[in-house]
Order: C-alpha cells, then sequence, then structure tokens
C-alpha cells in the first residue's frame, strides 16, 4: 500500500551544541526497497557528540542523531526481500548493497550506493521521513537511531540473531565492529605484533580486546584519563601510558623504547590530529603502521615530516573497521553471544530516551565508556 503516515517519540537536534529535545515526529511509513524499525536500544558514540558539537562538516539540523542502534523491522515497503517484520536488525551506517564498484571490488567496506544522499541526511529518493511541525528534520548518517522509529534502506540493515539483547548488541552497530574490525579486518594484526592504542574509551577499549583476540604481544594503552588504566588492563592492555602533559617526543619515545624500536602497529581512537602524528611517529621504522580511527573536527589536518613515510611507516585509515555490514556483524554478534568478545562491562550507564542528554554529559566528564538509551 501507500506509505503511511505515524508518530515517533525522538530525541531531536535542532541546532548545535543545543541540548536534544525530545518530542513527537511525524514519521512517513517505509516506501519500495525500505523497512520501518522499532528502535529497542541505542548507544551513544562520541561521533554524536563531535555532529551535536558543530564539528561536523556534513552536520545538519535539525536532525535526528544516533547511528549505533539494534532493533526490530516492523513494516517492509515493496520490493524489500531480505528481511521481513519481526527480524531483529542493526542499523548500518556503512551499507551493503553487494552491488555498487565499491561492493564488488573486494578491497573496502565503504559502499557507495547511498552515500550522496546520506551524507545530505536523507533517504536515496532524496526526502527525509521525519518531520516536526510541518517542517523537515533530517536524518543522520542513514540510521537515526535516537528515535523509537526510524526508516532504513534495506541495504542498510544487517539481520542477527533474536537471543541477542538489544541493550548490549547496540554497541556491534559502531563501537564493537569499529574498534575489533580495525584491529582484525584492517590492520590484520598477527601473533606477537606489538600493539598502541591511543584513546581508550568506547572504541580504544574495542580495539584493545581486539589486539588480545588477534593475539598480540605488548598492547600498549595510552590516555590523558588516567582511571582510563583500569579499564585498559580489564580488556587486555598490558602497559599504559599516561601522556597528559608530555609533548610527542616524550611520548614518541617512551612507546619506541618500550616497544624496542617501534610498534608494528599504532591506532589513533581519540579524533585529536596531534595525537594522530605521534601515533604514525611511534611506528617501527621500514614496516609500522598507524591507523587512523578517530574523525577530527572540520578543517583539522594531519602532518609529520614525509621523511616518516620514506622510512617505512604507514599511514591509514578505517571505517565501521573495514566491516561489511550485512555479512559481518551477524559474525561479530556471534562472537559476543558465544563468549569470544566482551561488551556487558563497557555498558557503564544505561538510560530512558528523558535522559539522552546526561549521556553526552557523561562522555565528556570521562565519567562513562558507554552509555545506552533503552526505549
Ligand atoms: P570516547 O570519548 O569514549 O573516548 C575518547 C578517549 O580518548 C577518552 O578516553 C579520552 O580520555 C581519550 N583522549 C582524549 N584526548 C586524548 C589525548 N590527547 N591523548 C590521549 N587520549 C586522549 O570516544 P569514542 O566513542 O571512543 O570515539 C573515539 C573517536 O573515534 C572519536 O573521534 C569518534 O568520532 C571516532 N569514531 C570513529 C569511527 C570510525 O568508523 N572511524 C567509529 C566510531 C568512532
Ligand atoms: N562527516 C564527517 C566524517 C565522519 C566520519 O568519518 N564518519 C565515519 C564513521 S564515525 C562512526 O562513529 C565514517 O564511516 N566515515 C566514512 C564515511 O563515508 O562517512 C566529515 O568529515 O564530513
Ligand atoms: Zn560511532
Amino acid at each position: 500500500g501507500r506509505p503511511h503516515e505515524m508518530k515517533t517519540r525522538a530525541a531531536v537536534a535542532f541546532a548545535p551544541k543545543q541540548p536534544l529535545e525530545i518530542v513527537e515526529l511525524d514519521l512517513e511509513g517505509p516506501k519500495a526497497g525500505e523497512v520501518l524499525v522499532e528502535i529497542m536500544a541505542t548507544g551513544v558514540c562520541h561521533t554524536d557528540a563531535y555532529t551535536l558539537d558543530g564539528f561536523d562538516s556534513e552536520g545538519i539540523f535539525p536532525s535526528v542523531l544516533g547511528h549505533e542502534g539494534a532493533g526490530i523491522v516492523r513494516e517492509v515497503g515493496p520490493g524489500v526481500t531480505s528481511v521481513k517484520p519481526g527480524d531483529h536488525v542493526i542499523p548500518l551506517y556503512t551499507p551493503e548493497c553487494r552491488q555498487c564498484k565499491s561492493c564488488l571490488s573486494g578491497k573496502t567496506n565503504l559502499c557507495t550506493a547511498i552515500r550522496a544522499t546520506q551524507g545530505q541526511g536523507l533517504m536515496p529518493d532524496g526526502t527525509s521521513r521525519f518531520s516536526y511541525k510541518g517542517q523537515t528534520v533530517f536524518h543522520y548518517m542513514g540510521c537515526s537511531t535516537f528515535s523509537n522509529f526510524t526508516v532504513l534502506p534495506e541495504i542498510a540493515v544487517a539481520k542477527i540473531r533474536e537471543d541477542a539483547p538489544f541493550k548490549t548488541s547496540c554497541y556491534i552497530g559502531c563501537g564493537v565492529t569499529t574498534g575489533v574490525g580495525a584491529v582484525i579486518n584492517t590492520a590484520k594484526v598477527q601473533v606477537g605484533d606489538n600493539v598502541v592504542v591511543f584513546g581508550l574509551g568506547g572504541i580504544g577499549l574495542n580495539v584493545i580486546q581486539g589486539a588480545r583476540l588477534a593475539g598480540a604481544g605488548k598492547i600498549i594503552g595510552v590516555d590523558i584519563n588516567p582511571d582510563r588504566e583500569e579499564w585498559g588492563r580489564k580488556f587486555g592492555m598490558t602497559d599504559f601510558l599516561n601522556s597528559k602533559g608530555m609533548s610527542r617526543e616524550d611520548v614518541v619515545a617512551k612507546v619506541v623504547a618500550m616497544t624496542d624500536g617501534g610498534a608494528d602497529y599504532t591506532f589513533d581512537a581519540t579524533g585529536n590530529t596531534e595525537v594522530m602524528r605521534t601515533a604514525l611517529e611511534a611506528c617501527h621504522r621500514g614496516w609500522g603502521t598507524s591507523i587512523i580511527i578517530g574523525v577530527a573536527e572540520a578543517g583539522k589536518e594531519i602532518s609529520t615530516r614525509p621523511f616518516q613515510l620514506v622510512t617505512g611507516r604507514n599511514w591509514r585509515g578505517t571505517a565501521f573497521g573495514g566491516a561489511k555490514g550485512r555479512t559481518d556483524v551477524p559474525k561479530i554478534v556471534d562472537m559476543y553471544m558465544t563468549g569470544k568478545i566482551e561488551i556487558d562491562p563497557m555498558i557503564t550507564h544505561v538510560m530512558g530516551l528523558e535522559e539522552i542528554n546526561t549521556a553526552f554529559d557523561l562522555m565528556h566528564a570521562g565519567k562513562s565508556i558507554r552509555s545506552v538509551v533503552v526505549f
């Protein structure tokens, strides 16, 4: 039938740097190739805070943020074949169409099928399903999980097993997959490799557990928050460096000394471009690879002496841990359900949608690892 109108409770970002407002939005039902998902739980990632704070060059307002959710398909539009009402799914900000040049290349997870409209806060047909008092409210990262109901393209949902709890598996929608995937898919860390992780938050701790899973040798964590030492050790970190007040040269020298010449792999999970340079320069001469996970503020640039690369260090980046969503996310859920990776202890706070602004405060204060909103 024709797409219908419904209401949904959502946390709306009306303007940058303003608290989210909980309102009832109008939501248009799914069109061809789209699905209506009831979001059961959503994590709050630092990228949501970065966009809300006005640092995202693609940030659009008013919008429904949130990209780390889990829920249930309630309705499917015409032509949808891969999921049906009742299926449990995780929304994908990196979809997997299996048809575009990127998907067919086998070289990347960065599906391009709907990236252009996604960056404009719109569905693939160029319109938004959300509105408030007759005004358009934009989608975010193709997900908008800070809404009780959301509409997603079929290629942007991963079907997952039904015994996985929503409250914890939502974290696989970004943080867990990004951190673990950066180690397994992007770096391809091998047994015995020395790994350094800068920033031990919701992403960095998952890099640490990914490194443990890969059988890394030393797993060194670097953070300016001393509370993060205990957190890192819980998930496999072997050494901690509190870099607060240290110069880049000192951090590099310290890491080089701890790793007999430099790390095999370093990861930036801070989004700070100075830290990214430190991470590159802490790599071993001749082969060390630094992987950028952190998302930097609009206008920021990275730099280093080209000699760093001439002498064999490699600079790379990763989005969503290099994971192909529809294929890999169900496997990560299995890894969680069979105990190969941990999620529960990282979820430090659980709250209702009305308290969502608290999640941002806790993150900025360094008091949470992950906050999860349950509907
Ligand atoms: P978070 O706030 O939970 O953690 C950030 C950590 O970095 C904190 O422990 C903080 O103390 C530490 N930190 C801050 N400045 C530092 C410095 N100068 N030196 C060392 N440590 C420092 O954030 P998060 O949710 O883990 O996200 C981390 C970054 O990853 C953000 O930039 C986020 O946007 C990005 N991200 C990228 C992807 C991707 O696909 N590439 C996915 C998710 C998140
Ligand atoms: N919109 C920003 C870039 C933000 C960014 O790099 N996002 C990551 C995911 S962060 C998840 O917490 C990503 O997937 N990037 C690949 C892509 O296609 O967006 C900007 O700079 O404009
Ligand atoms: Zn995220």
